[in-house]
């Protein structure tokens, strides 16, 4: 197949820069995609020119810029890649939209709801192409467990609890600011845990069980002050350090969701399990090639499986006709983090010529904003926040 080129304009140079470019590198290695994306620009601050040179040379751009309107704009980029801290999100899509560019945007997709309406009009408005990267949809094990409810193998749904936790903000001396611990400040990254990690939790629950119907949450920032490394201030952190939320789904089941960057021992553990009258079914990211499945009837009778052996299987998902998988190695073998993203960019490509429709776009991330959006206003009013 002769394949259409797509010149990629990556909008920052820190880790999902990192992601995001290797999917580029990778995807037709794996997925014969009708596009063939080509490096061809990439931007970094004036501040960050060692850091962006260096990603230039390790991933080959041909180019870099450091005024992010200026790549947007240039006549040679067709797709416009979002990586950037995420105040940046919104100005940079609005851009990328009117000068007619695809997008692909990192999550979350903005600091806010009101932000998030803002993109999805733009880009409606532009009608163009766009993803938004919740990544974890992609872990096939996550994707089989999508099918399996689909199937309607756990039947009705009782309860779904989610956990995504890490610890590397639990010393006093971790500074806010800079390359990756931007994340630690309200004004750079919106929220805390909420965006940044349940953010990817409530993508995932709702793509498997539905939407949220109402929230109640609570917050937590434990260390209040921090030395920015940017100005060498110390700031007032107002961002989320731990939160838990109890939810409510359309469909009437309970959810429990939590998530901390407190967590001592958990680097970046996210767990799902789903409990239904039928079956339930278990994932957990440190052991990401898994899925536990607990069946319990058949889902086309309804009947209890009458067997001495009915208990916890524990699935590997490397099989051919597991998804995504027949595109990696053979039965048995593993794929791992970086797959997830090369797995989501092969979705959206062939998404542009003619296959399935993406999912999640900026709309559908718009919703998830909703939700974030809907856990920090509960926490902060003490109350249950209920959504459209
Ligand atoms: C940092 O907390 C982070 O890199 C998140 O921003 C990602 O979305 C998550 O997948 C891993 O942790």
């Amino acid at each position: 197949m002769s394949k259409k080129i797509l010149n990629v304009g990556m909008l920052g140079c820190g880790f999902m820069g990192r992601t995001h470019s290797n999917a580029y590198c990778q995807v037709n290695h794996f997925f014969n995609t009708p596009y063939q994306p080509v490096l061809k620009a990439c931007y970094g601050r004036e501040e960050d020119q060692e850091a962006l040179k260096k990603f230039q040379e390790m991933w080959g751009y041909e180019s870099v810029e450091t005024d992010w309107k200026t790549l947007i704009n240039r006549k040679d980029i067709d797709i416009v890649d979002v990586v950037s801290p995420n105040f940046l999100h919104k100005e940079m899509v609005l851009e990328a939209a009117k000068a007619g560019k695809k997008i692909i945007c990192e999550k979350p997709l903005a600091m806010s709801y009101a932000e998030a309406e803002e993109m999805v009009k733009a880009v409606e408005k532009a009608g163009v192409p766009n993803m938004v990267s919740f990544n974890y949809r992609r872990v096939p094990a996550i994707s089989l467990i999508k099918q399996i409810v689909d199937e309607g193998r756990i039947g009705r749904p009782f309860h779904y609890r989610a956990v995504y936790l890490q610890d590397y903000t639990i010393s006093q001396k971790v500074p806010s600011g800079g390359a990756a611990l931007w994340r630690l400040s309200a004004k750079i990254a919106g929220s805390g845990v909420t965006g940044d990690l349940l953010a990817h939790s409530i993508d995932t629950a709702e793509w498997i069980n539905g939407p949220i119907a109402k929230v109640s949450a609570y917050t937590e920032v434990f260390i209040k002050e921090r030395r920015n490394s940017d100005t060498g201030e110390m700031e007032k952190i107002t961002i989320d350090d731990a939160c838990m939320f109890l939810a409510v789904f359309q469909n009437g089941s309970m959810g429990t969701f939590e998530s901390s960057r407190y967590a001592r021992g958990r680097k970046n553990y996210s767990t799902l399990e789903i409990n239904g009258e039928l079956g339930a079914a278990f994932f957990n990211l440190e052991e990401p090639e898994y899925i536990e499945f607990f069946r319990y009837a058949d889902p086309k009778t309804g009947q209890k499986i009458e067997d001495h052996l009915t208990g916890w299987q524990k699935i590997l998902v490397t099989n051919g006709e597991h998804p995504y998988m027949k595109n990696y190695w053979v039965p048995g073998t593993t794929i791992g983090y970086e797959h997830t993203f090369i797995n989501g960019l092969a979705d959206f490509l062939f998404s542009l010529d003619g296959g399935a429709k993406f999912s999640p776009d900026v709309k559908q991330a718009a919703r998830t904003q909703k939700v974030c959006d809907a856990v920090i206003q509960s926490a902060k009013e003490q109350r249950w926040i209920e959504l459209s």
